[in-house]
């Protein structure tokens, strides 16, 4: 059944080589055991159906620069399934966004969200406009056309946008503003908003500090290892990769490495994170190479310096590895490098940064690998809890938004290395998170009906 639903898929529109086709073979793949084991999911053609968007939206969204030219790309907002809960998931704003990104990322979303326990559906949009040297105005300015269209899609208790890559609290404030405009509603459609009109405390830093909690407690429990005093590669230079970064550090663990689109910084003294900030934070496009005119210690690796197939960035020494850029960015090359250099584990905090043969190599090698959609959950977890207190109008402490993540974050841990072991599969993490998560869609989807 499984191999005729991906013939279909590829036949209807997919490449073999769409991300959304990898996404979709990978969690398939897992579900075997579950599915020859209750009628209902053929009865009810849940593997047909969990594979359909509901909806893709697509509009054009038109703007002028600061020079008076206009610009034309294309927005989109795929809402994919909301069986748990309102459609939930971010935007993402760069120039290789397509339908087939989208349909990945919305796809993988669904899982990761019911992953959470927290009622909320799947969702994702975006936009191939490209922000990388705009200025704030334009940036404003294309953030308001974007919502002139999204603003009739969504709502607080029907589809709540968030951030991405390209998208952070400054795109989000723009994005709300229009919103609240032309809707005179103050209801918290997006989560990530700046703290002073009805963001979360936490959100920003949220993702990294989740994956970092989500590995403190995936070590401690199957192999009594803690983070303190160990060498950590990351890669990515952006909001996860910045709060990768800094928790791991908090907590006593040396990060040599981080990454952007051009190259690779390698600090044996660790990263300097007010540098990398100087150049990275707050949506500033700053390229690494000077992190190292800064910083004599360190080394810069062009990506042109470095063979094709691998990057730099996984080829130093690490006990653990932090994924955090962008989706295949870690490849079979990096992953046999990783494991010739002594890692353990393998952490995703991007959205699929993993090649399947990659992980087919760590699983049979033994290392850990916490796939993506359980160990990145915190963002979209925080997100729910902004939501919580849009809709009470209430602002919960700081102690008290990092105390339910730590939670939430142990709570998933547990979920799929129990569902892992119940299905024969110890420490395979990629069929704990897909068959727990699906077991949940699935539940709703049949209770709610065709
Ligand atoms: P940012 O835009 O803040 O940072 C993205 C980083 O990845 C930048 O360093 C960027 O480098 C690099 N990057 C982007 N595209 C590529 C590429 N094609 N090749 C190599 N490097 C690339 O995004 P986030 O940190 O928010 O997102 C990073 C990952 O985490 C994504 O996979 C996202 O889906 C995922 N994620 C994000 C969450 C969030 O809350 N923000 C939540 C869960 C997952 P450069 O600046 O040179 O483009
Ligand atoms: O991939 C993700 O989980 C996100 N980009 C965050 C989604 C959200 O709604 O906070």
């Amino acid at each position: 059944m499984i191999k005729k639903i991906l013939e279909n898929l590829e036949k209807s529109n997919c490449s073999i080589d769409d991300p959304f086709m990898q996404a979709v073979s990978e969690v398939l793949n897992s579900l075997q055991p579950v599915i020859e084991n209750d009628d209902r999911y053929d009865t009810y053609a849940i593997l047909e159906r969990i594979v359909t968007a509901d909806r893709m939206i697509q509009f054009k969204v038109q703007w002028v620069d600061d020079h008076n030219r206009v610009h034309v790309n294309n927005g989109y907002r795929i809402q994919f399934n909301n069986a748990l809960g309102p459609y939930k998931g971010g935007l993402r704003f760069h120039p290789s966004v397509n339908i087939g990104v989208l349909k990945f990322l919305a796809f993988e979303q669904i899982f990761k969200n019911a992953l959470t326990g927290l009622p909320i559906g799947g969702a994702k949009g975006g936009s191939d406009f490209d922000p990388k040297g705009k200025s704030d105005f334009e940036i404003m300015k294309f953030c308001h056309a974007f919502m002139r269209e999204l603003h009739q899609y969504i709502g607080a208790r029907k589809d709540i946008p968030a951030g991405d890559i390209g998208v952070g609290t400054k795109e989000i404030g723009f994005l709300y503003g229009e919103y609240k405009r032309i809707t005179r509603d103050y209801d918290g459609v997006l989560s990530g908003k700046p703290f002073t009109f009805g963001g979360s405390l936490l959100r920003p830093e949220a993702t990294g500090y989740g994956v970092v909690y989500f590995a403190q407690e995936m070590l401690k429990q199957e192999l009594e290892e803690v983070l303190e005093d160990q060498i950590c590669t990351v890669s990515g230079a952006g909001n996860v990769a910045i709060h990768t970064i800094e928790k791991l550090q908090s907590i006593g663990a040396k990060v040599v490495t981080c990454s952007d689109s051009e190259g690779t910084i390698y600090d044996p003294n660790g990263i300097d994170l007010d540098v990398l900030r100087s150049l990275k934070d707050n949506g500033k496009r700053l390229s690494l190479g000077f992190y190292a005119t800064k910083i004599s210690t360190a080394v810069y690796i062009h990506k042109a310096d470095y063979p094709i197939g691998g990057h730099a960035v996984w080829n130093y020494p690490c006990f653990a590895a932090f994924p955090c850029a962008t989706q295949n960015e870690l490849t079979e090359i990096d992953a046999q490098n990783l494991i010739n250099n002594g890692c353990v584990a393998v952490i995703e905090g991007a959205n699929m940064p993993t090649q399947p043969s990659a992980i087919e190599l760590f699983l049979s090698e033994g290392v850990l690998f916490a796939p993506g959609k359980a160990a990145n959950a915190g963002g979209v977890a925080v997100s729910e809890f902004e939501m919580s207190q849009n809709a009470s109008m209430e602002k919960w402490s700081y102690e008290k938004v990092n105390a339910k993540l730590n939670e939430i974050m142990c709570q998933i841990y547990k979920r799929i290395s129990l569902t892992a072991k119940e299905y024969g599969n110890e420490r395979n993490f990629v069929i704990g998170a897909n068959i727990s998560a699906f077991k949940r869609i699935a539940e709703a989807m049949i209770l709610e009906g065709v």
